[in-house]
């Protein structure tokens, strides 16, 4: 097992939301066999409904899994002053609390990388210092791994939507141009405060993933939230076992509505820690994200104005974590 130590980030709480502890754990979580004949079916559906799906049977093998949690607990269990040196977080690197560069805070640490190797290779501020090499090799394995799935996912919902185009979303991912990347997120747990007030933390605070695709890998801490269409909070329960998959902004806008971009944000656990890792999957900075018209019906008009990436993303980063990013490009 997996242990962190107690406590690694030492700082006052009083700038960091809280929020009642939740009792309302959602059972009704789509759950996809990867190898089941229904599970593009399934997908499409999920994606319709919750925006969010459990992904089970994917042939991703939990001894990789668990070397590259411990790798990752071994990096958060350093001393505070040694992970300092792997930062700022912006753009990539180490960041303690600080959420994006407008002032959000959540009771997290975490590790933000670049996946895009093109970018590695030219770019000096996409290289983390004070990364261990295993840890790297890790990473990079367990992004492939991702990527491959996700465009499998990608590709069956292209099927199932009638796209003739298969690779008509997983291009985008599979493009060595695709702007994604990769977060590992430690929430330390908070006894004082379950204590003190009966409340938890706010770890990372609602939001939507601006990106495509965004799978989640967790230890069996539970801390997962997501928003129902009917405005409520629910619990996801824990599975290290399995990932789960959020629909992002883009992926909404290039469906027209269809899929729902879930929101969703987690609680610190009063117990234990938190350990997620999550593959953020965007398109190339210069592609246009616009509707497919082959989704759309004859006479449909796209709800959203025109834009590329590039423009997305350079907005969504002049946002605070909780707003609402597609709002400014909906058509009035
Ligand atoms: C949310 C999804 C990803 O974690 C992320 C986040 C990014 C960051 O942590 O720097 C952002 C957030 C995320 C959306 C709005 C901006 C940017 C923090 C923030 C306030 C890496 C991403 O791509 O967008």
């Amino acid at each position: 097992m997996v242990v962190l130590s107690p406590a690694p980030i030492h700082h006052n709480l009083g700038d960091i939301e809280t929020c009642k502890p939740t009792t309302n754990i959602f059972t009704g979580i789509p759950v996809v066999d990867l190898s089941d004949k229904n599970a593009k079916t399934l997908i499409v559906e999920a994606c319709k409904e919750f925006g969010f799906f459990k992904v089970i049977n994917h042939g991703v093998s939990m001894e990789f899994l668990t070397k590259l949690e411990e790798e990752a607990v071994k990096f958060f269990n350093l001393p505070q002053q040694e992970k300092d040196k792997s930062g700022p977080s912006n753009p990539f690197g180490y960041g303690n609390k600080k959420i994006g560069p407008n002032g959000d805070v959540g009771w997290v640490e975490y590790l933000l990388f670049c996946t895009n190797s093109e970018l590695i290779s030219q770019d000096a501020t996409t290289i983390i210092p004070g990364i261990s090499e295993t840890l790297w090799g890790l990473v990079n394995e367990y992004v492939s791994a991702i990527r491959s799935m996700v465009c499998e996912v990608l590709e069956m919902i292209a099927e199932e939507l009638q796209i003739e185009a298969k690779d008509a979303f997983s291009r985008l991912i599979r493009d060595e141009k695709s702007d994604s990347c990769f977060r590992l997120n430690h929430y330390p747990p908070c006894p004082e405060l379950q204590a003190l007030s009966g409340r938890n933390l706010i770890g990372f605070g609602e939001h939507t993933d601006p990106q495509i695709m965004s799978v989640v890998r967790s230890n069996n801490t539970s801390g997962l939230q997501i928003c129902l269409r009917d405005g409520s909070w629910v619990s996801v329960p824990s599975d290290h076992t399995s990932f789960f998959f959020n629909v992002g902004d883009s992926l909404q806008v290039m469906t027209n509505g269809r899929f729902r971009s879930v929101k969703h944000r987690v609680l610190a656990n009063s117990l234990s820690s938190r350990v997620s890792m999550i593959y953020f999957g965007g398109p190339p900075l210069s592609e246009i994200i616009t509707p497919l018209c082959c989704v759309m019906e004859e006479v449909e008009e796209s709800l959203y104005k025109e834009f590329t990436w590039s423009e997305y993303k350079k907005s969504a980063y002049k946002t605070r974590l909780g707003d609402n990013r597609l709002g400014l490009f909906e058509k009035s």
